[in-house]
């Protein structure tokens, strides 16, 4: 924020209810290729007690035509408009109001309310969008009725959509025709879309288990139509899978998905009319990666199961988000776990989770799950309030195991069906449903941070008892200086030194009683002693995960061998690996910065090895057990964050496990590299993930680089293509440069494909990489208008490429910020999550410190700076 401005702080115990209800609304757009009308007519009833108040909307960027209260045009001073808002005065307690605005989408660069794409128009309206649509209460417990009447030239927009049904359609002469929708669930603005354009679309059915028919599409550009069927399946999966699982059916006859380049994140789950980032829903075997297709199946699961988690119960006011959020992640996270491998989905969210979130939660931006307050809601769509949200569903369905938890969704539904609730409503639906208190649990929606769970054991041998003893602590957070006790639900089991589970019994209990169990931590400090323990047992901690928290035990190496080798719980396996190689990373780092020489790690060997010759756990279970855990993650252990020693470290780390086990790597790559022609099979998924991390490690040899230079030219699908090019781009191989250019030769027409091509280049290590992306800013495949083009060249370097960034000249730095000054005033939502690259920038040492600070102080002085990008490095600054 500039200075003498007051940000507008909103606060979640101002909350007030609107005191109107809105029964009814007409909208009617005229559609012309510059100006769209819009007009909006709505029937009021006052809800309040006393005497009835003035009608206030929410608008921004309208220019007002006409405004009319039950039939007749009101006169200046009967109302009052500005630049957010219009103001009807001295209504009657029963109305109707009519406005006419003109709206210009062609002129909307920041993707928000309607907007082109090309040659269609199209909304965004989550979180407050429809305000620059409409005058219009645009806050989520407004609901109403919507009937929408699209009219525009038939040939420039032969395909007119918006939610619900379309109930009638006709021609207007002169070329134009219209249809209009009707939407028989009310709904809260943010749900409201519309389409317009020429687009192409397929087309497939799904009959819910009551018997609806439902017919789905999926609208896309023409040149799009052969990449399509993948989003269809998943879409089709997802319906079957929320009725089995949940028990929850679809609620209509249609359903429809719009997929546009031009999005500022991954989807929108408006009713009836999703509208997707095309990322999320173009893909064929030779344009888009393995992991391309999983989120595809996951954020079309997510969106589909927001119907009923999102849009048939919604949010009473935007503190409640992670209701919605967090809710529905957890279930696109369990409907990913059922359709492919729930370890490799475990493993893979706890990455994102702890590399993603736990700095978000240590930094500037630091905020419950639930906020209390916010400048710019946008700012809040955020790790915390998606990931750790559903970490805390997650806990939720630990403590009350799947048939509690369903009992809990089924009396949620029960009760709100139809309204904007809290998340103090899907709590106490889970409490009452289950017969259990859940207030302490309740902490986890007010408290942020990460906890820190410390773990102490004992063995009395003579005893034959186990003793552990857990502790928790949340550090101070930006927003929060005074902690309580969580209710943490911490997974446990017990290991022979050979890796054989131990039955466990609790002091007290009668007899013994399975090898797994969850002990509940709700105080500072609680005591837990096993008993009829026959040796010193190897302890398996945190199992699955079971909460979102740091925890420190002081593992032997040899027992983290064992974990890793033998422990039944995927998330212990893959961490005791993860374990040894961070302290292989560490202990380098530590040399490298003494100018000692850097050693290679026995241990860690030792276990490669193993993972390298196991022919029995899931190969994609192998890839990401084998991954090394990224600087990102090991900076984020440290005080201060060492970029270079870091890197070096962990690149001698790599390359020597390369050397030292040249042959296993080789063995398993030539094995896995079996010339079969692709298929998209899990099998055939799980091997070339480990096949590719087995290049990853290769190609810092001359064996590698040439099965690199190989794959590269033979492959037949994107996952072997990307990893061949990565691997040569990011080590300056031979033959990088002209298998970049080939790539972009074949490549040019495809932004998505396109996309990658970018990312690679701007994640090379090293301090020169900041030339190339001024270079790629340049590249006639980049555009400033598109967030998806940002993020790959911008986005990814600043958050991807630490040695890059944090380049110790700054040029990172002044780059990153250029951009974000650039494209503020065009986008600031993308420019604010740019911006957020900076946030931990106190964590540095005191020369990038500086040099940070001073390009946050850069942007912080720009004017007119946006609320978005204000709040970001204000509260950066404000952390100093
Ligand atoms: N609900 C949308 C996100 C809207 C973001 C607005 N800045 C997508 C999703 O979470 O499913
Ligand atoms: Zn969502």
């Amino acid at each position: 924020m500039k200075e003498g401005l007051t940000p507008k702080i909103v606060r979640r115990e101002d909350y007030t209810p609107y005191p109107w209800q809105i029964t009814d609304l007409r909208l009617r757009f005229e559609i012309d290729h510059r100006i769209t009308t819009v007009t909006a007519e709505m029937d009021l009833a006052w809800l309040g007690d006393g005497e009835v108040g003035a009608i206030r909307l929410d608008g921004q960027c309208l220019e007002l035509v006409g405004v009319e209260l039950d039939g007749r045009p009101l006169r200046a001073g009967e109302y009052t408009v500005d630049a957010d808002s219009l103001v009807i005065h001295e209504p009657a307690r029963e109305c109707s109001l009519r406005t006419q605005v003109r709206i210009r989408p062609q002129e909307n660069t920041a993707l928000e309310g309607l907007y082109a794409s090309g040659e269609f128009l199209l909304t965004q309206c989550e979180a407050e969008g429809f305000r620059k649509i409409t005058y219009f209460p645009d806050r989520p417990d407004v609901m109403t009725n919507y009937e929408v009447t699209l009219e525009a030239d038939r040939d420039r927009y032969p395909v007119l959509l918006s939610n619900g049904n379309a109930v009638e359609s006709g021609d207007s002469g002169d070329g134009r025709h219209w249809v209009r929708w009707c939407d028989p669930f009310r709904k809260p603005a943010y749900l409201f879309a519309l389409v317009a354009g020429r687009l192409e679309h397929v087309e497939d059915r799904f009959t819910t288990r009551s018997g609806r028919e439902v017919t789905l599409r999926i609208y896309v550009e023409p040149q799009n139509l052969d990449k399509c069927a993948y989003a269809m399946g998943a879409l089709i999966r997802s319906m079957q899978w929320d009725e089995e699982r949940f028990g929850l059916e679809y609620d209509l006859d249609i359903y429809n998905i719009v997929a546009t380049d031009d999005f500022n994140m991954g989807a929108m789950e408006n009713k009836s009319l999703n509208i997707f980032n095309s990322k999320y829903v173009l893909a064929r075997p030779d344009t888009a990666t393995d992991m391309d297709y999983q989120s595809i199946e996951g954020v079309i699961g997510h969106e589909y199961f927001h119907n009923w988690t999102g849009n048939r119960v919604t949010c009473r006011d935007w503190f409640q988000l992670t209701l919605k959020e967090g809710l529905t992640v957890f279930r696109d996270q369990e409907f990913t776990s059922d359709m492919q491998s729930r370890a490799v989905k475990r493993i893979q969210d706890v990455r994102d989770l702890r590399t993603r979130q736990f700095p978000e939660d240590a930094g500037p931006m630091s905020h419950p799950i639930r906020p209390d307050r916010y400048q710019e809601i946008n700012n809040f769509y955020t790790m915390t309030v998606y990931q750790k949200g559903a970490a805390v569903i997650r806990m939720c369905h630990t403590l009350l195991g799947e048939e509690g938890f369903q009992k809990g969704m089924r009396l949620y539904f029960e009760r709100h069906d139809g309204a904007a609730v809290t998340c103090d409503d899907f709590i106490a639906a889970m409490a009452d449903a289950n017969g259990v208190d859940l207030d302490r649990f309740g902490r986890w929606y007010s408290q942020s941070g990460t906890p820190e769970v410390r773990v102490r054991t004992e063995y009395r041998a003579d005893e034959g008892r186990y003793i552990v003893e857990l502790e928790q602590q949340t550090p101070p957070t930006h927003d929060q200086s005074e902690k309580q006790p969580l209710l943490i639900p911490f997974g446990i089991g017990l290991l022979t030194p050979e890796g054989a589970e131990i039955p466990l019994r609790l002091d007290g209990e009668e007899a013994a009683a399975g090898t797994s169990r969850l002990l509940v931590l709700d105080e500072r400090e609680q005591r837990f002693e096993f008993v009829d323990v026959p040796c010193r047992p190897v302890p398996s901690l945190l199992r699955d995960f079971s909460a979102p928290v740091k925890l420190t035990y002081d593992y032997a190496p040899e027992d983290l061998e064992v974990l890793m080798r033998h422990d039944t719980d995927a998330f212990v396996r893959w961490e005791a690996a993860q374990l040894l190689a961070q302290r292989a990373i560490m202990n380098n780092r530590q040399a490298f910065r003494e100018g000692r020489e850097m050693q290679p790690d026995a241990g860690l060997e030792r276990a490669f090895q193993a993972l390298l010759s196991d022919r029995t756990t899931d190969p994609a279970q192998l890839a990401e057990t084998m991954r090394l855990p990224g600087e990102d993650y090991l900076g984020d252990l440290m005080a201060e964050v060492d970029v270079d020693g870091l890197h070096a470290a962990r690149n001698f780390t790599r390359t020597t496990l390369a050397r030292s086990l040249e042959n296993e790597f080789l063995r398993v790559y030539d094995l896995l590299d079996d010339g079969a022609a692709y298929n998209d099979s899990g099998a055939s998924v799980a091997r070339r993930s480990l096949k590719n991390v087995c290049l990853g490690y290769l190609a810092d040899l001359p064996s590698g680089v040439e099965r690199a230079q190989r794959q590269f030219r033979a492959s037949d699908n994107m996952t072997d293509t990307v990893a061949a090019l990565r691997a040569l781009v990011h080590r300056k191989a031979p033959g990088h440069r002209e298998a970049l250019e080939q790539f972009e030769k074949r490549w040019a027409s495809d932004p998505l494909v396109m996309d990658k091509w970018f990312v690679l280049q701007v994640t090379c290590p090293g301090a020169d990489t900041v030339e190339r992306v001024a270079e790629l800013l340049d590249h006639p495949a980049f555009s400033l208008s598109n967030p998806n083009k940002v993020r790959s060249v911008v986005g990814a370097f600043a958050m991807l490429n630490p040695t890059g960034f944090h380049a110790d000249s700054g040029a990172g730095y002044a780059q990153v910020a250029d951009v974000v000054l650039q494209l503020d005033s065009r986008n600031p939502q993308v420019a604010a999550r740019i911006a957020s690259a900076f946030n931990g920038w106190k964590r540095y040492d005191e020369s990038r410190r500086s040099l940070m600070r001073a390009q946050l102080e850069r942007i912080r002085s720009a004017s007119p700076l946006s609320a978005d990008v204000g709040e970001i490095v204000g509260n950066a600054l404000d952390d100093a």
